[in-house]
């Protein structure tokens, strides 16, 4: 196939919600998070073929019209940015909810007939040019092969509709509970393999530092895969007078790769919490919280969330991408 065009070419992005903004459950599509390392290419579906290949029985090719005349799957599932790779500890809460409707791509590997060395699903992505001074020649990401259950998605839907031509068109994976950048759009390839993919969003970028219980670095690196707990304050917004003696409504969203178990609000800078109600996991959707919380004082007041999953993992104050989200309140 020959190369796509971009349009445009070069690192592309949308700005998302703010926390405040997030009051659907459901994101509009204008809304939803984009991020494009390397631009837009324009594919045009008719001559758009999809290949399956690697360590496998039999290859496959698939164009549109073989992905949409099998059964649809649809998942519902929050979608999020890790933020940027050259600043990985730098929390972005770039995050949404939304709905895929495509193929199980766990259907597609069991037609071509899994080899048993694979270990990792690549996925390569038909955009291509510089990102950060290196030169791509195309985005590709990787997965572990046990990862792909019944909920990993080729996707060409997109909240009911054809995905627009930024969110991957005609058709991108979509690794519900891992961050976005594993949910490689405008799909070219997926291949199984034994070993992990070489390119330089599997290698260079999108691998976090291990930390020890002291904050350093152990030397050792982990992929940028699974959701770490996290949540956002939705309302009261940053710089919202509220007033003192009348019961406020904390409310927002909570998710983790695997859900939220529970969600605690502070509002003494940390030093004690209060658990929230909070809806219990189901599926991959964000869970709302809320509390009704009676101001007891005037002046400044900041409110934090903090999520924990159902492995007790939960948010550190800062110096992560899921560091705990603040808003700061005027009590009068
Ligand atoms: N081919 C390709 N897929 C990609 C990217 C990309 O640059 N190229 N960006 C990734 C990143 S970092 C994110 S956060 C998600 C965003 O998906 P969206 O723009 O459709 O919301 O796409 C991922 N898939
Ligand atoms: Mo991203």
């Amino acid at each position: 196939m020959t190369k796509a065009i971009l349009e445009p070419a070069g690192f592309h992005r949308r700005i998302p919600l703010a926390p405040h903004q997030l009051t659907a459950r459901t994101t509009p599509t204008q809304d939803v998070i984009l991020l494009c390392h390397l631009g837009v290419p324009r594919v045009p579906a008719d001559s758009w073929e999809f290949g399956i290949g690697g360590l496998v029985r039999t290859p496959l090719r698939l164009r549109l019209s073989d992905l949409t005349s099998r059964p649809k799957a649809t998942i519902e599932t929050i979608h999020q940015c890790a933020g940027s790779p050259l600043d990985p500890e730098t929390p972005t809460r770039r995050i949404c909810n939304v709905q895929w409707g495509g193929v199980r791509l766990a259907d597609l590997l069991t037609d071509c007939g899994m080899l048993p060395d694979a270990r990792y699903v690549w996925a390569t992505g038909m955009d291509h040019g510089t990102f950060n001074g290196v030169a791509c020649a195309s985005y590709v990401k990787d997965l572990p092969i046990e990862r792909v259950n019944e909920d990993v998605l080729i996707a060409y839907e997109l909240n009911g509709e054809p995905l627009p031509p930024e969110h991957g068109y005609p058709a991108r994976l979509v690794v519900p509970g891992f961050y976005g950048t594993n949910s490689v759009k405008w799909l070219t390839r997926i291949d199984l393999a034994d070993r992990r993919a070489a390119g330089p969003f599997t290698t260079r970028w999108y691998n976090d530092v291990i930390k020890d219980a002291a904050g350093r670095a152990t030397g050792q690196t982990t992929p940028v895969w699974s959701i770490a707990p996290e949540s956002v304050i939705v309302s009261p917004a940053t710089g919202e007078q509220v007033d003192r003696h009348r019961p406020v409504e904390v409310w927002g969203w909570a998710w983790a790769d695997g859900g939220v178990a529970a969600v605690d609000l502070s509002f003494d800078d940390g030093s004690g919490w209060i658990q929230a109600e909070l809806e219990p996991t189901k599926g991959r959707v964000w869970q709302r919280f809320s509390l009704a919380w009676l101001p007891d004082r005037s002046g400044d007041v900041a409110v934090r969330s903090r999520a924990r999953d159902h492995n007790g993992a939960t948010q550190p104050l800062d110096g992560a991408r899921n560091a705990i989200h603040a808003v700061s309140l005027v009590i009068d």
